[in-house]
């Protein structure tokens, strides 16, 4: 775990003491926009066109902000124009490495490199910053146009339909306010909840976030008793946005970051919703438990010392969601 400083690797954990015990995750640095005629996007510089063949993904099959990346990469088709390379889950004083001695590891298949580091340092020499996944790579300007997830997915949403021909729209226009108001709430207190109640270093600050974020557990389950998905009868982001965090939510947050009010699997709805996701077409392909398991359990040192990875649970997410009879509506994006 570290941070990088003028192009230097620094290493240290998260410091919550600023912020009385609190994590506070930090801003992402690269907010380019891949467009279909390379027009600058809302935010960010112009001159990343949609081209097949032309971006590259990093990704780490734990993390979820990674895997909501590449659950639109093959929803989206773009499975063939936009190639991947996948880090070792163990994070240690290196930050993300590209070692191969892991299933599923592909080190880094554009430059060969060692370390995630050496991405963001290819990108600019005097970088300074944390060293996250994803990172959406373009290999014509050999920089980083984006390593915001959320910004990610609404491009790989629209921006290269022209190429793929698959015009599924996963943000529709008339459901953007619904949308944004779920998507504000699931990030802040279950996204991200997990993360500040397994690090807060104060009872108080985890109190808050595991009240808050059972919270929202109540809500979701109490408004997908009432409709099929997030933002109403079809699938929209809300509800990709929301799957890696309740596919790592038994097996890791559960335990690991003491998120054990209840469990997934004992909410109805919520949980018949989930293995719906997940059986959606192509979904299972991103999901990799053996990274998410190992990765946490194993890079966190200040909250596993010993490292020692958990046996279970089992969990069936193949078994019938039955939502169809529920909610027999109309499901395509
Ligand atoms: N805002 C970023 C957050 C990404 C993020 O925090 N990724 C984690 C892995 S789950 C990471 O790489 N952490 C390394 C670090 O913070 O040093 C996004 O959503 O894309």
């Amino acid at each position: 775990m570290g941070y990088l400083e003028n192009g230097e690797w620094q290493t240290g954990w998260y410091d919550t003491k600023k912020h009385g015990g609190k994590f506070v995750r930090s801003e992402t640095k690269f907010r380019n926009w891949v467009t279909p005629d390379g027009s600058a996007g809302p935010s960010g510089d112009a001159g990343f066109k949609a081209e097949s063949g032309r971006y590259h993904l990093y990704v780490s099959y734990a993390c979820p902000w990674a895997h909501r990346t590449l659950i639109f990469r093959t929803l989206k088709g773009l499975v063939e124009h936009i190639d991947v390379s996948v880090v070792h889950p163990d994070m240690l004083d290196d930050g993300w490495t590209f070692d191969q001695d892991f299933v599923g590891a592909t080190g880094d298949r554009l430059f060969g490199k060692s370390y995630l580091r050496d991405i963001y340092t290819e990108a600019d020499p005097h970088i300074s910053g944390r060293v996250t996944v994803p990172i959406l790579w373009d290999k014509k300007t050999n920089s980083i146009v984006s390593n915001e997830s959320a910004e990610i997915i609404r491009m790989f949403n629209s921006a290269f339909d022209g190429i793929t021909g698959d015009r599924q729209d996963f943000y529709p226009d008339a459901l953007h306010d619904e949308i944004e108001a779920v998507n504000e709430r699931v990030y802040h207190t279950l996204n991200n909840g997990v993360y500040k109640s397994g690090f807060a270093t104060t009872q108080e600050a985890y109190d808050e976030a595991v009240g808050e974020l059972f919270d929202t557990m109540d809500w979701l389950e109490d408004r997908l008793s009432r409709q099929r998905y997030l933002a109403g009868d079809r699938v929209t982001e809300a509800d990709w946005r929301l799957l890696p965090t309740l596919l790592r939510f038994d097996p890791v947050y559960h335990g690991h970051f003491k998120c054990n009010r209840n469990r997934l699997v004992d909410f109805d709805n919520l949980w018949a919703y989930a293995r719906e996701l997940y059986q959606w077409p192509g979904v299972a392909n991103t999901v990799h438990p053996d990274h998410y398991i190992r990765h946490y359990h194993y890079s966190h040192e200040t909250v596993n010392p010993y490292r020692i990875i958990p046996i279970g649970p089992t969990i069936d997410w193949d078994a019938p969601h039955g939502r169809d009879e529920v909610f027999p509506v109309a499901k395509s994006a």
